[in-house]
């Protein structure tokens, strides 16, 4: 297989409050794993054949002085093994003037590649002006934005909750569903707010072979021509803003279905780390190698080359 370079691979770190206790009590068994920055986590890598991994926290909203000692933690750790890992920051989006700066003092004076955000602040979307500060300076720096799904708020949970157990709702309104559609929604609403008219150089990263947006494209796609007086239509922002990571999916199907209404130099590689495991990741690499879906040149650019550029990093 090709090297391999992974966006959405999480770690925890003792410095957020309440973190640990979260992902303990969610995912106990792999809360070793969330908090490894080196043997663990580089065996995993090993085991996956995974050249570089781009670190970034799990999804909790954090304080400002919190995220910037998470940020600060993750960037030593990338210095300790500055060819296998790589940062995205942890951003106060509920304040976004601190947010922007963290943002430019992570990437300025720690060397990250960009910021992975919570999908909402408690059902607060980004379409709100008063994030734009944000996207302005991640533009400015020229480094991408990802959009990573976050729990549902407490309005957003009874949309779940039905006639099985709460564990079963809780399955729904995170991998399974509500994460997915969220995001995907959070993208719709980010076109249609005219951000993009704003920022037309904006880059915007999301998970999942595309949660769930490929599926719906065409279906979408006439209906969002009437979403406000934009400047380009929702299939143009698709092929020069947005960015599609396989994270968390490894089945040939999306693919297909992500391929078609793609361009092929916005389509990465990723795990989802340590909720998926790079060795399945491997393998699913080598099931798209072993398709008919893509040529040897375009699975070289899924695996690496299209993030090495979009974040300006180089495997070895
Ligand atoms: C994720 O970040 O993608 C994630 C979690 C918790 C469980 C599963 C999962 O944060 O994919
Ligand atoms: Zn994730």
């Amino acid at each position: 297989a090709p090297p391999l370079i992974t966006l959405e691979e999480h770690f925890v770190s003792g410095k957020i409050h309440g973190a640990t206790d979260r992902y303990q009590a969610a995912f106990g068994e792999l809360l070793p794993k969330l908090q490894s920055l080196g043997e663990e986590r580089l065996k995993d890598m090993d085991d996956g054949s995974l050249n570089l991994q781009v670190m970034s926290h799990t999804p909790v909203n954090a304080p400002a002085d919190e995220c910037r000692q998470a940020n600060d933690e993750l960037a030593e750790a990338c210095r300790s093994h500055p060819t296998r890992f790589a940062g995205f920051a942890m951003l106060p989006m509920h304040e976004p003037a601190a947010a922007a700066d963290e943002l430019e003092r992570t990437v300025k004076q720690l060397g990250f590649v960009g910021a992975l955000v919570n999908n909402h602040i408690e059902g607060t979307f980004y379409d709100d002006e008063k994030f734009w500060p944000v996207f302005e300076r991640a533009v400015e720096l020229d480094v991408p934005i990802c959009l990573h799904p976050t729990f549902a708020s407490e309005a957003m949970l009874p949309h779940y909750k039905g006639n099985y157990p709460d564990k079963t709702a809780f399955g729904l309104s995170t991998a399974a569903w509500g994460w997915h559609t969220e995001t995907g929604l959070h993208i719709l609403r980010l076109f249609a707010s005219g951000l993009f008219d704003k920022l037309p150089s904006l880059k915007i990263v999301i998970g999942h072979m595309g949660e769930m947006l490929p599926f719906a494209f065409d279906r979408i796609l006439p209906m969002s021509k009437g979403w406000g007086d934009r400047e380009r239509d929702l299939k143009m922002v698709w092929h020069e803003n947005i960015w599609i990571t396989t994270s968390g999916y490894f089945s040939l199907a999306p693919l297909a279905c992500l391929l078609q209404v793609s361009s092929i130099d916005k389509i990465m590689y990723s795990v989802d780390y340590p909720f998926s495991m790079n060795d399945k990741g491997l393998a699913f690499v080598k099931e798209m190698q072993g398709s008919d879906l893509v040529n040897d040149e375009q699975l070289e650019m899924i695996c690496y080359k299209n993030a090495e550029r979009l974040l300006k990093v180089r495997v070895e």
